[in-house]
């Protein structure tokens, strides 16, 4: 594709604007002149041959192209009758240069960067018109017939819509049109316009009509003109362009995005929280300071914001951007009450929604299946419940006892008012581990065959891991534990404040129970810390006193000392249906300590919602044992009915159909 710029003519009605230079020349704002806007227009459009006529001052306009440094490759083709002719003769000089598609515009023409993008996107030939502007008395106009050009000129007004002499015009249309020119030229027709030459062809040159209603595309002719498009180009620079970003690595489809966006105004990115990030696809691998640091470096950006929810309504109320710019994936799916906000929101004031179709680039869904491996690495997959629990406040972990109930921990997503709900983490229950191999929660199962539960779940999975680690064992093996627990990338291990033969604490005290001492609970805790070679790696306390009922007191003053002994989080249990002990505990804790987290496992007591649990200050909730005790009931269902019916047919409506169980994995490549 070649661009043609028109710079022949006099541009006599802009009296001493072109005393000493051609008219293209006239500055239009204090960085740029008309030229050299079409130009900078044309460089970012990526085409980099440039035909230019000239005849009026051509020295002074020669000059000041390559004045301007820019990457693109000039030919110049002098009009030497430029005085005595119009711009039909200056095309047929240059006509050698121009079999090629190309884009043809008059040299006192400018227009706004949305205008370009669509003349350049046109998969057919197209001329800019507007049905929006009124039909001017002495400048062009064409006449449309179902959406073709068929006439161009001053003197057409029926059916007629305002028009610029900007066109993308393929190959063989302008072949047609450029045959007719030199045809004219060559029987001495040469004081007309081009647009004589294609009205004669009637629509023959197949140049649709591309209305590009009250957008800027105005030619100047006169000072007049230049302070009506000097006004409006300062408006269009001074627009506010708003969009969003959640990703934390920066690829070729997002720089793409972000310099579409860069044209239509002053861009503004707001960069989404890490907790709001988490919310709907996963933690991010870099936080929010970070990456808002990455979007600064950008050159052009015009500011960076933080974003702090997946609604855009609060920025868009401060910023009140003309447009917002999104890839047009949000148009369905989980996004889409996000957008319809967006464009609810933009409606009151006037703005509008751009969107530009979203990459499915094969190499960025790549860096998204590298991303992943990458958070599955032990280094990587440790830190992150520290840092989600930082940027949440609140997180929901959910039990996995081997490699399928891991997947479905990781993978299952609920869409929710714009939002992807889904568990933060993973808790490796001992009642469960114990469970699925067919023993008793006693601590039976040793520690070599839970660190395999841990590693089939991590062969899988991304998510972070919290580790039921019982009673710890004996301070002694305790910190070996730790150690091989950080080397298997886990985040936290809870140990509670019990000795002897360990059993659930859902027994409560229907079954003996020996609570450990505060002083050799704190030793094992210290001993824990102190082994620990990771400084992301957490040692959760777990306080028995209320399932053992020895009181609130007893359960804050373990509480209080187990953190003075270096717990990073505290788990208060209780096995009562009630929630009440478990909030009055809360509060009494928060009254001295607001930071320590708390960490609560609400199989009894669990008609509290997430969202209340955090208002009164807790920060972990586990569902302890949900997905094996949904297993259970389900899988001696089906055993019974095939005994019942001596065949597997009656029980084939409530299984998972074949064809489906066999595509659930599928194998990595
Ligand atoms: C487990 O899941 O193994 C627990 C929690 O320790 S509870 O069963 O409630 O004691
Ligand atoms: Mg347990």
């Amino acid at each position: 594709m070649k661009a043609l710029i028109l710079n022949s003519g006099l541009g006599s009605r802009m009296g001493v604007l072109t005393s000493e230079h051609p008219k293209c020349m006239t500055e239009i704002s204090a960085q740029e002149t008309i030229l050299s806007r079409q130009l900078q227009q044309i460089v970012e459009a990526g085409i980099e041959e440039v035909v230019i006529t000239t005849g009026y001052y051509d020295g002074v306009l020669v000059n000041y192209c390559r004045s301007l440094c820019l990457p693109l490759h000039f030919t110049f083709v002098k009009n030497p009758i430029y005085d005595k002719t119009n711009y039909i003769y200056s095309i047929y000089c240059a006509r050698e240069y121009l079999d090629d598609d190309i884009v043809l515009m008059h040299g006192d023409l400018v227009f706004e960067n949305e205008v370009f993008d669509r003349v350049l996107a046109s998969p057919v030939s197209c001329m800019t018109v507007s049905s929006t502007l009124p039909l001017p008395e002495k400048d062009f106009k064409a006449v449309v017939k179902d959406g073709m050009v068929v006439k161009v000129g001053v003197e057409f007004f029926t059916d007629a819509m305002e028009a610029q002499a900007l066109y993308k015009l393929l190959k063989d249309d302008w072949r047609v049109w450029l045959d007719k020119i030199v045809e004219f030229c060559e029987s001495g027709k040469t004081k007309v316009y081009a647009e004589n030459a294609l009205n004669e062809l009637d629509g023959a040159a197949g140049i649709h009509a591309l209305d590009v209603g009250n957008l800027l595309c105005s030619e100047i002719d006169n000072p007049e003109d230049l302070a009506v498009v000097s006004a409006k180009l300062k408006e269009i620079e001074s627009r506010i362009v708003y969009m969003c970003f959640a990703t934390d690595i920066i690829h070729g489809g997002h720089i793409s995005i972000i310099k579409k966006a860069q044209k239509l105004g002053r861009l503004i990115i707001g960069v989404l929280s890490d907790e709001a990030v988490a919310s709907y696809k996963r933690m991010p691998l870099v936080p929010a300071s970070e990456r808002r640091l990455m979007f600064e470096n950008i050159a052009g950006v015009y500011k960076v914001v933080d974003q702090d929810t997946l609604s855009y309504r609060a920025n868009l109320e401060k910023y009140r951007p003309s447009i917002v710019v999104h890839g047009d994936d949000w148009a369905t799916g989980f996004q889409r009450p996000i957008r319809d906000e967006v464009t609810e929101i933009l409606a009151t004031y006037g703005g509008k929604l751009v969107e530009y179709p979203y990459s499915s680039d094969t190499k960025y869904a790549e860096i998204d299946a590298r991303t992943r491996a990458d958070l599955a690495m032990p280094d990587i997959r440790r830190g992150r419940l520290r840092r989600m629990l930082d940027a949440k406040g609140l997180i929901t972990a959910m039990e996995a006892h081997d490699g399928l109930t891991g997947l479905i921990v990781e993978k299952t997503v609920v869409y929710q008012d714009g939002g992807a709900h889904q568990f933060d983490a993973m808790w490796i229950s001992s009642l469960c581990d114990s469970t699925a191999k067919g023993k008793p929660d006693i601590e039976l199962v040793d520690m070599t065959s839970r660190f395999r539960t841990i590693e089939d779940i991590t062969e899988v999975t991304t998510k972070p891991i919290i580790f039921d680690g019982d009673t710890g064992g004996k301070t002694e093996h305790f910190v070996y534990t730790v150690r091989s627990l950080e080397r298997l990338g886990v985040s936290m291990v809870i140990i509670e404040d019990k000795t002897g033969l360990k059993k659930n604490s859902l027994f409560g005290t229907e079954v003996e129970q020996t609570q450990d001492s505060i002083e050799n609970f704190s030793a094992k805790i210290h001993a824990g810390k102190k082994a620990q070679r990771t400084k992301e790696f957490m040692i959760c306390a777990r306080i028995e006193s209320l399932i053992l009922e020895r009181g609130m007191e007893d359960a804050l003053t373990r509480a209080f000392a187990f953190v003075e002994a270096g717990a990073d989080a505290i788990m208060i249990h209780s096995r009562k249906k009630d929630p009440s002990e478990i909030l009055e505990f809360i509060a009494k804790f928060r009254e001295k300590d607001k930071t320590t987290p708390i960490v609560l496992v609400p199989t009894s007591f669990n008609t509290v919602k997430e969202e209340e649990w955090k208002e009164c200050g807790a920060n972990v909730i586990i569902y302890a044992n949900q997905l094996m005790r949904a297993e259970v009931p389900a899988m001696q269902k089906a055993a019974e009915m095939i005994l019942q019916n001596h065949r597997a047919k009656e029980c084939d409506a409530m299984l998972m159909p074949f064809k489906d169980i066999i595509r659930m994995i599928p194998a990595e490549n």
